[in-house]
């Protein structure tokens, strides 16, 4: 591998003996083979391919054939310094129907890169949703319904008996404020919904599968987890609307999720915002003990802040920097306007602050209870494309991996049991609504012939990794 495009190494970036270092992807944005070995058909296959959901008509038909070269993507990793990588199973590719016996071709894929990555030397750290619900579950109704609940725990119990040998850590959701509120209230992502009552269900039964699925496998000795994205929120003034504001968006965001799973609780002033949208009759006796089933990680996924006023003449465009929908993730709180601030943003329009990170991971370990963290993503999207030299030179990422890593680093010394990172993405791959056009890897992958080539980042990020902060490199 050459090492030309390296830049300067980070200087004080020092983490804990034993703290992980990884990156991650997912599987509908890296695997392809869509159509391959018995795999059934995703909420994101169907979405992808009706006209006018992602930017240019593009699928994750053929994404960067992770499923076909694998091998040579482990092999880039162990290369690069990886000690873990986060990846996510495809449901479709193991229980096609959502229900019923697994698909053995599509465990064996898995089973495969498992075994791959253990003999690189990398530790597999597969969550088992990232948003590609088989599209007879949707048919069936979807997260908004109870059953579906009651579906991933099965598929859950079914895959992580199969591979659990050589798995030690499990998530079983990423993000489920996506799912829920861009899936199914503005309808930016699959299955495209825009119904506000249904998006509120859609959260509690995603949380609800989440806590079927952790009670199984823990009695089964199992290690297991969630990742939440989470968002420092800030109001844009000092009025009173403005506080407000703060006060819902945060609700909805973080409150929403966290309360539940880590408290076993939903927060009462999000109730009460949500009164002219759901009463919560979905919420069953039991529910939210089932869901705050003890974890062994929370996984926090951090990007940027929200900056959010009340007053209407300022608001912004409404969405939280998800734009091209018309409809609002925000039940009860569509009147909220999301600001941008005056700070730098990356290629997505996000604003760069990585103090943030720092106030989330520290907001999670003081008001509630004890659970080691993972930052289980955190990167940024730049337009970086080969310079003449075939080289791929990303200050940017560079710049924003070590501000992060610098906030997380703040975070552990004030205590915060952080206990790893994972960057996001190891590979350019495709970015849900934006198709191909946005790119998050450290690893920059040409879509027309697959060819992937280390960006900057990459080399910089292994230096940190192997602790060779100290080497002497070419600085470029
Ligand atoms: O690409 C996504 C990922 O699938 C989930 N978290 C945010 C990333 C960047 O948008």
């Amino acid at each position: 591998m050459t090492t030309d495009s390296r830049t300067e190494p980070s200087t004080g970036l020092d983490f804990p003996t034993g703290f992980l270092f990884g990156a991650a992807t997912a599987a509908y944005q890296v695997e392809g083979a869509v159509a391959v070995d018995g795999r059934g058909p995703s909420i994101w296959d169907t979405f992808s391919h009706t006209p006018g959901r992602v930017l240019g008509g593009e699928t994750g038909d053929v994404a960067i054939e992770h499923y076909q070269r694998f091998r040579d993507d482990v092999r880039l990793m162990r290369d690069l310094g990886l000690q873990a990588y986060r990846f996510s199973i495809a449901w479709p590719r193991v229980q096609p129907s959502g229900r019923g016996a697994l698909n053995q071709a599509g465990v064996d894929f898995y089973s495969r890169l498992i075994d791959e990555l253990l003999a690189a030397g990398i530790e597999p750290w597969p969550t088992l949703y990232h948003w590609d619900l088989p599209q007879p579950l949707e048919d069936a109704g979807g997260w908004p319904e109870r059953d579906t609940a009651e579906r991933f725990a099965d598929y859950a119990g079914a895959i992580t008996t199969a591979l659990g040998d050589r798995v030690r850590q499990w998530t079983t959701l990423n993000e489920p404020w996506c799912s829920a509120f861009l899936g199914y209230g503005s309808g930016l992502h699959a299955p495209g919904r825009q119904d506000a009552a249904a998006s509120v269900r859609a959260g509690h039964h995603l949380m609800l599968g989440h806590g079927l699925a952790a009670g199984l496998l823990r009695s089964a000795g199992q290690q297991v987890g969630i990742t939440i994205n989470l968002y420092d929120v800030l109001p844009a003034g000092e009025w009173d609307v403005d506080l407000d504001a703060a006060r819902r968006i945060d609700g909805l965001q973080n409150r929403f999720f966290l309360d539940p799973v880590l408290r076993g609780s939903y927060p009462a002033d999000v109730v009460h915002d949500l009164a002219g949208v759901t009463d919560f009759s979905h919420v069953r006796d039991g529910d939210l003990a089932t869901i705050s089933t003890p974890l062994d990680m929370l996984g926090v996924n951090y990007y940027s802040r929200h900056l959010v006023t009340g007053r209407p003449a300022v608001g912004g465009d409404g969405h939280g920097g998800e734009a091209g929908s018309g409809a609002s993730p925000w039940p009860g709180s569509e009147h909220v306007g999301f600001v941008k601030g005056d700070l730098p943003v990356t290629a997505m329009g996000w604003e760069i602050y990585a103090a943030g990170l720092t106030e989330v991971l520290e907001r999670v370990a003081e008001e509630y209870p004890p659970v080691p963290l993972y930052v289980t993503e955190n990167g940024a999207a730049f337009a970086d494309e080969p310079d003449p030299d075939g080289l791929v030179r990303d200050a940017e990422r560079v710049s924003y991996l070590d501000g992060h890593l610098r906030a997380c680093r703040t975070a552990i010394e004030a205590g915060v049991p952080l206990r790893g990172y994972f960057c996001w993405s190891l590979f350019d791959n495709f970015e849900w609504s934006w198709g191909y056009s946005r790119r998050f890897g450290l690893v920059h992958v040409d879509y027309e012939t697959q060819k992937r080539t280390p960006k900057s980042s990459a080399f910089w990020y292994g230096d940190l990794i192997r602790g060779r902060q100290g080497a002497s490199l070419t600085g470029h």
